[in-house]
């Protein structure tokens, strides 16, 4: 087994650990969530942010925006959540001080406590219980991004997702499977699943080097659509509705094939961790080596500054 597989299946205990300090110590987080806050990462990072913010939009706090961290400009009155799972990242770091200098409020979610970035936030939260070799993100992301879910739906008066950690479980029985044919994925998402469709799709360029692409449902027809074929695969995250059922019809007449989201979006990014795996496989690749990437970005010398 690759770690990165076994990365993928250890989950559910992530997720339950993750609940578990969403109660306690990452309640400092509470308050900056509120907003205004700049939710800023790089790569599955970022994208971690980009669904965070449209979750935070969709529960009624509205004064949320991500922010991919090499475009962050810190803003008077605006919190700073940097997302990083090394908390090493070139650029998160450089926004982490900018905000420092700005005098912006910075809270962190990272994986490692000893990391330059925990070391310079006001708030830092460490999901130290994610130990993951690989290059490609897979529990650390949905960690994180089920952690902050977890603190806006209480921010919200709303129970947090306990009910996770179990359907995953039972999700990770039942993989996407993906016709051999296969070269082409397309994943749509709209709201916080659009942030979802983003991660998801990167696993698959990220261990398959597969040609993904990744939008909101009803944008699909405006133009993407005269590329989907007989090697595409369509994965909806939306519940699915009636737009979205006649959405699937018309995908289904380019010669696509389409599956429609069966669980909660985050369990789907996992099920789609698994196709990632199982492409790069089947293509000969190693999901724990995927070609020209490296763990953490750091960029040395002044090129960067
Ligand atoms: C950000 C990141 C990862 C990506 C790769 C390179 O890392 O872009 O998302 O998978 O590992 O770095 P981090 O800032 O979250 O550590």
């Amino acid at each position: 087994m690759t770690h990165t597989e076994a990365e993928i299946l250890a989950q559910p205990d992530l997720w339950a650990r993750t609940l578990d300090i969403a109660r306690g110590p990452a309640a400092a987080l509470r308050q900056p969530l509120r907003g205004p806050v700049a939710l800023v990462g790089a790569g599955s990072s970022y994208y971690v942010g980009l669904a965070a913010a449209a979750y935070l939009e969709e529960h009624g706090f509205l004064n949320a925006r991500a922010v991919p961290a090499c475009a962050y400009r810190p803003r008077a009155g605006e919190a700073a959540v940097l997302i990083s799972r090394s908390g090493t990242t070139t650029e998160a770091l450089e926004a982490g001080e900018a905000a420092r200098t700005a005098g912006v409020f910075v809270a962190t979610v990272t994986c490692d406590p000893e990391s330059p970035l925990t070391r310079l936030a006001d708030a830092a939260v460490v999901l130290d219980f994610v130990h993951e070799r690989s290059v490609v993100q897979t529990g650390s992301a949905t960690s994180a991004l089920l952690l902050l879910r977890a603190l806006i739906d209480e921010l919200a008066g709303r129970a947090p997702p306990v009910e996770l950690p179990a359907e995953l479980e039972q999700a990770l029985a039942t993989p996407v499977d993906a016709p051999e044919e296969t070269a082409h994925l397309v994943v749509l998402g709209s709201g916080w699943r659009y942030g979802v469709a983003c991660e998801a799709a990167l696993k698959v360029q990220e261990m398959a080097q597969m040609w993904t692409e990744r939008y909101p449902p009803l944008e699909y027809r405006h133009g993407p659509l005269s590329c989907a074929g007989d090697a595409t695969l369509v994965v909806v995250l939306d519940p699915p509705d009636r737009r979205i059922h006649r959405l699937a019809a018309d995908i289904k007449a380019t010669g696509a094939r389409v599956v429609l989201g069966r669980y909660d979006p985050l369990v789907e990014l996992v099920r789609l961790q698994q196709l990632a795996l199982r492409l790069s496989l089947r293509r000969g690749l190693n999901p724990d080596a995927p070609r020209h990437l490296t763990r953490s970005v750091v960029l040395n010398g002044s090129d960067h500054r």
